[in-house]
């Protein structure tokens, strides 16, 4: 068979990902220059993050330019957390925000000059149930499995809604985007999670969800960060990991220890551990989620959380600490105005170390 030379020049890149099992990376310019902006302030800086920060606080929704951290020190946060589960079936999230507002906060999110990641509490397909109805499942959704056909109609969906994320709205360029799927696989609350299936086939998973939004959908936009629960040692971090081709953040989810303060210098440990593996790797160490509820301890910010990273040369060599939604009065991981924790959360983010979104340089350019 001819084929004209062209051709087979553009698609020699993508044959030799495949045969190599590797994604092709054609990230963009933008994209790139967030990955290694946030690897070179790693060292010296922690940027402060929050879920779902614009879309909702305690006892408000959707009020214009309004959030809860903004409130309290008067300005957003530097990483804004999203989350996708139930794209593609409903016109909002399982959280219920409107996939059509999401994607106008992540666009005045990125014109701040903030960074975005995104989360996917991806129903069970085998069963129907939410992402914690733990039934084995991947198995069955890898290709030649009896529901591949409905996972790729759920990965198609997050495809189309990460491809809308335009910089602008004549503008065909996209906003880039840290994606971070099949998160705290450490545990065994979801059904993605360790005990309802093998090592390798939540690789095999993970390595198809890169390969279909990179090369099948051919995104431009997308990092990968890859975030287990806690976990004891180099070993079991490693266990699910899909391979340096697939991710270019390393990240934990770390609630655990800091629920009490005699447990913090556990979150220490195993940042370091983090960081060494994820600097040893060129990609870039995060704690990806993280908090209290309720934050009960006034103090917790500065002499729980901050203390257990701030202190230590190397875990403080994360490039941002994320904490969970500001749902309601009894699930609420961030302050709000008035609350016990306010004063020291200003202390906490007035560290010069730690970065709000207007203290953040260009991270695009
Ligand atoms: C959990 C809780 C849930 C939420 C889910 C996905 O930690 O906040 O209420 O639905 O995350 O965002």
């Amino acid at each position: 068979m001819k084929l004209p030379g062209i051709k087979v020049f553009l698609l020699l890149p993508v044959a030799f990902a495949l045969m190599a099992n590797l994604p092709a990376q054609p990230l963009n310019q933008e994209t790139k220059n967030l990955f290694n902006n946030l690897k070179s302030l790693a060292p010296s800086q922690v940027l402060f993050g929050h879920q779902d920060d614009l879309a909702y606080g305690v006892q408000w929704k959707k009020e214009r330019h309004r959030s809860d951290i903004k409130d309290v020190c008067g300005d957003y946060p530097a990483v804004f957390g999203w989350e996708i589960g139930h794209i593609g079936q409903s016109p909002f999230s399982l959280d219920t925000v409107w996939f059509k507002d999401l994607r106008h906060w992540i666009r005045e999110a990125y014109k701040m000059g903030g960074v975005n990641t995104i989360s996917w509490h991806l129903d069970n397909p085998c069963t129907g149930g939410s992402a914690w109805d733990n039934t084995d499942c991947i198995a069955d959704i890898l290709p030649g499995g009896s529901k591949h056909e409905m996972y790729l109609q759920q990965l198609e969906a997050v495809a189309d809604f990460l491809g809308t994320l335009t910089t602008g709205l004549f503008s065909k360029q996209l906003i880039p985007i840290i994606f971070r799927p099949f998160h705290e696989h450490s545990g065994d609350w979801f059904w993605w999670g360790k005990g309802h299936t093998t090592p390798e086939d939540y690789k095999a998973l993970y390595r198809f969800t890169v390969n279909y939004l990179r090369q099948v959908r051919g995104l431009d936009n997308v990092l990968i960060c890859y975030s287990p629960d806690v976990i004891a040692d180099e070993a079991a971090y490693l266990e699910f990991y899909p391979g340096d081709n697939f991710v270019d953040l390393m990240g934990l989810d770390d609630y655990h220890d800091v629920g009490n303060p005699r447990r913090a210098g556990d979150l220490t440990k195993r940042l370091r551990l983090v960081v060494e593996l994820a600097e040893s790797r060129g990609k870039i160490p995060v704690l990806s989620e993280t908090g209290l509820n309720m934050i009960p301890e006034p103090d917790w910010w500065t002499n729980v959380l901050w203390k257990a990273i701030a202190d230590d040369p190397v875990a403080s060599r994360i490039a941002y600490l994320m904490v969970w939604r500001n749902a309601r009065t009894n699930h609420h991981f961030g302050p709000f105005r008035g609350h016990p924790s306010a004063d020291d959360f200003v202390r906490f983010v007035n560290d010069p170390r730690v970065l709000t979104v207007s203290e953040l340089p260009k991270i695009y350019r």
